[in-house]
């Protein structure tokens, strides 16, 4: 299966919901008050959020005079759908660590967030594969420190893969992990290291200090670690996501979304809100088990599967 179509497969649920609103619009003759409101309906249903809901129709209803046929609709829509994901639109040719940023001198640094669940540490790891396999030495670093079996977890997932990981007792200091992981990386020429870190700690006041601590002293190696900060979000929350992705970003900040669990969601709308809400890019997505269920955010693919109606109800609803 190539990507598109494991995307597409991946998206099924989400589009199921999607597109069954869609189908009923796109026979619709008349662009009257109805017609924009079963449409805004049809986005919120499908976990798109009122407010950008509501954004995408009023800016479609401007344009409207100009559209004539059905397709002329369907592709404004994935038009509009597509402003609101602007970001990493094509591929830079020349760094190798797309979709993530070049760093200045290696090893790139990464930092994995995200409450716990989420599928932080499984996301380490097929990050890991994904470089390992476009030629590049990633290593991980342990960074979970806090439950008895998230290192074992790691360890065996990255053995796998046959990616090293840098690993202290349970209970350590998480930032001390990222420090020996990172410098491992430094003195070793590794190209990319990888950090995972926990979800939860006694209280979140706790991780968040926690989550700075190592943040403070990866710059004191150098200014700019991490050059990544992700934020991975459980895909199948859809909407109820924000209010974690809005602490993440006041008290860590985030350079880049990860969305996991595509393949069991059926709330994938809710991307466009993260995107429109934080204004901070979507940079992959996981849609399975696998070690190799990763992509790179592709905002054209992505929206064209979420759309994508099958050849046969195209026939039968033209
Ligand atoms: N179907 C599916 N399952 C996934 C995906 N990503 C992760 N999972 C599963 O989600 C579960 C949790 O994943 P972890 O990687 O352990 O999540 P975590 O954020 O590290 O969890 P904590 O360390 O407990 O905070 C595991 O069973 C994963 O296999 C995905 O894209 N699709
Ligand atoms: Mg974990």
């Amino acid at each position: 299966m190539g990507l598109w179509e494991k995307l597409k497969d991946a998206l099924k649920k989400s589009r199921d919901k999607i597109v069954k609103g869609f189908k009923d619009i796109f026979k619709r003759r008349e662009y009257d008050e109805s017609f924009w409101e079963d449409l805004e309906e049809t986005l919120i249903l499908a976990d798109v959020g009122p407010e950008t809901s509501e954004r995408i129709v009023s800016s479609l209803r401007k344009k409207l005079k100009r559209i004539k046929t059905v397709d002329e609709l369907e592709e404004a829509i994935v038009q509009e759908l597509l402003t609101l994901l602007e970001e990493n639109k094509t591929p830079e040719e020349d760094n190798p660590f797309y979709p993530l940023v070049k760093p200045s001198s290696k090893p790139l640094v990464v930092m994995i967030l995200g409450v716990n669940g989420t599928g932080k540490t499984s996301f380490s790891v097929k990050l890991a594969k994904y470089y390992k396999d476009k030629g590049l030495k990633p290593i991980i670093g342990a960074c979970d420190t806090y439950r008895v079996a998230a290192i074992d977890q790691l360890v065996e997932w990255s053995q796998r893969v046959g990616v090293e990981v840098i690993k202290q007792f349970q209970g350590a200091d998480a930032a001390a992990v990222a420090y020996d992981t990172v410098n491992a990386a430094r003195s070793r020429g590794y190209d990319i290291a990888i950090l995972d870190t926990a979800g939860r700690l006694h209280t979140r006041d706790e991780l968040m200090r926690e989550l700075k601590k190592m943040d403070k002293v990866l710059k004191k190696l150098d200014p700019d670690y991490p050059h990544e900060k992700l934020l991975v979000l459980d895909g199948t929350f859809g909407l109820n996501s924000l209010k974690q992705t809005r602490m993440f970003h006041q008290e860590i900040g985030t350079t880049g979304i990860v969305i996991t669990k595509l393949d069991t969601s059926s709330k994938a709308g809710f991307v466009l809100s993260i995107r429109d809400e934080l204004k901070v890019p979507i940079k992959f997505i996981s849609i399975g088990e696998r070690m190799t269920d990763i992509q790179p955010f592709d905002p054209e693919g992505f929206i064209r599967a979420l759309l994508a109606r099958d050849e046969v109800e195209m026939r039968t609803s033209a």
